[in-house]
């Protein structure tokens, strides 16, 4: 965290960053949790941020694993309603953040980021309210440095970090800052000019598109087959062509399956 300013503060370090506060916990359950819990008191565009998350949160109950200290763990405060297509947008975020290091990556719809076709990252959009006020938080956790014998041992045979794919060592501080800063330019874009154009970006990264896929409702249970068309320029629902239709399908609802092998 070398040229940034720091200020301890009840047990955080608070980085003075160009724009906004970066609230880095030296160790936290969920960076979700305690940035909603908390929300009342931050400003919008708040980061909090950590490298040692103990019970991080995936998406319907699921957990996300963490190797103590390799994983840069941040969620972003968005103040008022998220978009439906906040995942896809935060996507494109840690895609677009990653390339700045000059690690490739995909995206596979709804919200992951797949190198090697291997889950780098994981995106969880939570809200709360508080009185008459909607926060909301984009949840982000970046695999850096665990080794293959850290997934093996928490049972993740679908997981990479940019150093096993990439060989590459990222400075967490500095990944957390430029998903920050990236984060802030498309996600003011998308507000002044709409998601379209980002759909149309997305999609050139996008894992199986015109490939087989299986749709899955919450409980696991196969609802829809059909062929991967793309995302919806407006919503950032997923389309599948099936035999007889095409259906849109809207990110928290499902999960795909097909060419990926995995969740
Ligand atoms: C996600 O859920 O992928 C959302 C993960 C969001 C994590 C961030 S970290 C910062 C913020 N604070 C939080 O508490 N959460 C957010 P889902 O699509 O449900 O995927 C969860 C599944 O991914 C698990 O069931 C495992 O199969 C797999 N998984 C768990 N940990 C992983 C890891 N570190 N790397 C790759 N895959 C993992």
């Amino acid at each position: 965290m070398a040229g940034q300013e720091f200020i301890r503060k009840d047990g955080y370090i608070l980085v003075n960053s160009k724009n906004r506060e970066i609230l880095w916990l030296e160790e936290v359950d969920s960076t979700n949790r305690w940035l909603l819990d908390h929300a009342s008191n931050y400003a919008d565009g708040t980061v909090c941020a950590t490298t040692n998350q103990t019970k991080g949160r995936g998406r319907l109950g699921r957990q996300w694993e963490n190797a103590s200290g390799k994983m840069l763990a941040m969620s972003i405060l968005v103040k008022g309603l998220l978009p439906p297509y906040a995942t896809q947008l935060a996507g494109w975020t840690v895609y677009k953040s990653l390339k700045q290091f000059g690690v490739d990556s995909s995206i596979k719809w709804p919200n992951d980021v797949v190198i090697d076709n291997k889950k780098v990252c994981g995106i969880l959009c939570e809200s709360t309210i508080c009185g008459d006020e909607v926060s909301c938080v984009i949840g982000i956790g970046v695999n850096l440095s665990q080794t293959e014998e850290d997934f093996k041992a928490l049972g993740l045979f679908y997981a990479t970090s940019v150093a096993l794919s990439t060989k590459k060592t990222l400075d967490p501080s500095l990944l957390c800052e430029t998903i920050a800063e990236t984060w802030q330019k498309i996600w003011e874009k998308a507000n002044s000019q709409g998601f379209e154009s980002f759909a149309k970006e997305i999609e050139t990264c996008l894992v199986g598109l015109g490939s087989p896929v299986k749709v899955l409702d919450t409980k696991g249970t196969p609802i829809f087959e059909g062929i991967a068309l793309g995302i919806h320029p407006t919503t950032g629902a997923f389309c599948v062509k099936g035999d007889k239709e095409t259906k849109e399908f809207v990110a928290g609802e499902v999960s795909l399956r097909g060419l990926y092998g995995q969740e």
